[in-house]
């Protein structure tokens, strides 16, 4: 990614220990449907059984739902993010994503669908049943996790809202609140916020498209995309857009964050080959997470991020080269 420049500090004093958006009152209203954050359980003591959490665990059907590559370590995956609403640095978002507050939460969805509408986080947790589903992640960066998500797919989600035959791609804004998100108040940078993503109306209605609201068994970490976040395993790690306030269906192809500023590095497909390079480095090789200098864990990167078998045919007949 391009570099911009630094981000302001935020005190010690504005960071509060691990945050959790779910109260009491959600709790109770969810009836134990889905995620017990376990800062909940240490204040406030609940039944055993409340501590299944009720989401289907990823089964090896033959979809890509589920890998036994080994799982990237929950500290790594809160550690090393991209999310530069909070800044640049690998380690910014853990430290200042601590500020966003999740709680209430709603996700506005407009466009070309027959019943537009706003839902409410805790309509939306109660409303889907929860899966697991364990993805690679490879980053545009060429480094990559492995990751036991926990969430629903986005077909779905776009279904409860009608879309109309006029629907040809998805558009997805990020939330922009600057008195929370350091990094969008840098003088320097040339994101042009809320930070933007979409999908064509058939990538998004693929069953691997996933919206996450959790992750390794509890609700998503702020640095993670907190509440609710996309996650599109084949496509670069950019495409899966973080904290997700509207979603439109639209006619014609949105204009994307990453897209934007570099069209020459960044396509709108985005779709993980190794065969297209990036213009300043090859994508042939990715560096599995967590790796050091004495295990550097290369390995080599798949067309599709290896989920060829279940996308391929979404792009038949397309240059995957002039399509980047
Ligand atoms: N809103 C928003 N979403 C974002 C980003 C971001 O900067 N802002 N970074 C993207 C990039 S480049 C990657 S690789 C993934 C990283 O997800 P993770 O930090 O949860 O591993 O989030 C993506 N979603
Ligand atoms: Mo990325």
């Amino acid at each position: 990614m391009k570099r911009y420049g630094k981000f302001p500090k935020i005190n010690s004093s504005e960071i509060t220990s691990e945050s959790n958006y779910l109260n009491r009152r959600t709790l109770i209203k969810r009836a134990g449907a889905a995620i017990i954050p376990c800062q909940f359980l240490t204040k406030n003591p609940v039944s055993a059984s409340s501590l299944d959490l009720s989401y289907s665990r990823a089964i090896d059907s033959g979809q890509g739902f589920y890998t036994s590559e080994t799982k990237t370590p929950l500290e790594d995956v809160k550690k090393y993010c991209n999310f530069y609403e909070f800044g640049t640095g690998k380690t910014d978002p853990e430290k200042h994503s601590h500020s966003l507050t999740v709680d209430p939460w709603s996700l506005d969805v407009q466009g070309e669908v027959r019943s537009p509408g706003t839902l409410h986080l805790e309509d939306i947790l109660s409303s889907f049943e929860l899966e697991e589903r364990i993805y690679r992640l490879r980053c545009v960066e060429a480094w990559s996790m492995v990751i036991p998500w926990i969430g629903f797919p986005l077909s779905k989600l776009l279904a409860r809202f009608e879309p109309k035959s006029s629907a040809k791609y998805v558009e997805f804004r990020t939330l922009y609140r600057p008195s929370e998100m350091p990094g969008t108040r840098s003088l320097f940078g040339s994101i042009d916020w809320p930070y933007r993503e979409g999908l064509r109306i058939d990538e998004a209605m693929h069953p691997l498209s996933l919206m996450a609201i959790g992750l390794y068994g509890k609700t998503l970490p702020n640095q993670n995309g907190a509440p609710i976040r996309l996650v599109v395993p084949w496509k670069y790690g950019f495409k899966s857009i973080k904290s997700i306030v509207s979603i439109r269906l639209v006619r014609s192809r949105p204009s994307t964050t990453w897209e934007k500023i570099a069209p020459d590095e960044y396509g709108f497909y985005a779709n993980v080959n190794p065969e297209v390079s990036h213009p300043r480095w090859s994508q042939r090789t990715e560096r599995r997470l967590p790796n050091s200098l004495f295990n550097p864990r290369r390995i080599n990167t798949k067309l599709f991020n290896g989920y060829t078998e279940q996308v391929a045919s979404l792009y038949t007949g397309m240059d995957l080269r002039k399509y980047f």
